[in-house]
């Protein structure tokens, strides 16, 4: 059994020290855009999405430096939808990572400005990765995979699907639909982009595709389970929000009961995705483990 906090600490901190770097503020020139962007990006935040990318490249033997350009977009992209989602058009938020959100503590035109400047820089960073990257194509195809997994068949599409439903009669295939779009595409695009750049086999990226599948909707299930049974505290987000909007989630198809039950299973299927990948692979089982134990036991 690996330390996880120790393998997530100084990785945690390189990501924020990336990410700070990449927005830069001139106190000579205070700018309410960079002050929003900061504010929203900085803020906290597990750094889920960039710690898996560095750890799906680890687990292949693969350089770390040459992924953190795609863990900071990962990051931005996903800081991006947290800041549109809780916008009073979309979820209507007040609180996020434990503050209140950013529209709260700005101003809702800004709120969307940040989101989109966070959006666009993120493909600004890719593509200048993806320029500077020898070999060029696995950075290349990391980069449209991502854009892929945030765009209309993925993240996008979820939430315009997850929007649609809200209130509505939901089944399994309905929830499934939507949080494997809406949370798990970019999750799996974070694993698969981690795995490209490190330079992983065929096998390697199977084993790691069909690990990122399953994290992403064990995730999702985590978080909804969470939603109901953990504190404001615990989550930094206002809790109850699924109940209250009626939204389509996993609890409310499956029972509390069924629903921990398939996070379990979950978690084994990506652990046994991984038996193809040595030792080197311990975080990414661990990560699994501490995402679904965190809401379900075991
Ligand atoms: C607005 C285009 C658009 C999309 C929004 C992902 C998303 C789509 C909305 C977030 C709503 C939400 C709370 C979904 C549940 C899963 C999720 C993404 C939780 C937050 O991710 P964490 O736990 O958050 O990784 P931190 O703050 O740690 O980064």
């Amino acid at each position: 059994m690996i330390d996880l906090e120790a393998y997530l600490e100084p990785r945690r901190q390189r990501v924020e020290a990336a990410l700070d770097a990449r927005f830069p503020l001139d106190p000579a020139h205070p700018h309410r855009l960079i002050e929003a962007v900061r504010y929203s990006l900085l803020g906290g935040g597990k750094r889920l999405r960039p710690i898996l990318a560095l750890a799906a490249c680890e687990a292949v033997g693969g350089d770390v430096d040459a992924v953190m350009p795609l863990a900071c977009a990962l990051e931005m992209i996903h800081t991006y939808s947290l800041v549109h989602d809780d916008l009073p058009s979309m979820d209507d938020d007040a609180l996020r990572r434990g503050r209140p959100t950013l529209h709260i503590a700005f101003d809702e035109g800004l709120a969307v400005l940040a989101g989109d400047a966070l959006l666009t820089e993120a493909f600004a960073v890719l593509m200048r990765a993806a320029e500077h990257a020898r070999p060029a194509a696995p950075a290349l195809q990391a980069a449209r995979e991502i854009a892929e997994a945030a765009g209309l068949r993925g993240m996008v599409g979820g939430q315009a699907a997850d929007l649609a439903a809200e209130g509505q009669e939901a089944d399994l295939p309905l929830v499934e639909f939507i949080h494997v779009r809406k949370t798990g595409a970019l999750l799996l695009a974070a694993v698969r982009a981690g795995g490209l750049v490190g330079g992983a086999d065929d096998g390697q990226l199977r084993g790691l595709t069909r690990y990122g599948e399953c994290l992403g909707l064990a995730f999702q299930i985590a978080d909804d389970i969470l939603d109901v049974e953990a504190s404001s505290v615990r989550t930094g987000k206002t809790v109850g929000r699924d109940d209250q909007r009626r939204k389509a989630t996993f609890p409310g198809v499956l029972g509390m009961a069924a629903a921990k039950e398939r996070a379990c299973e979950l978690r084994d299927q990506a652990v046994d995705a991984l038996n193809g990948l040595s030792a080197a692979a311990d975080p990414l089982r661990a990560l699994v483990r501490f995402v679904v134990g965190r809401a379900a036991g075991g």
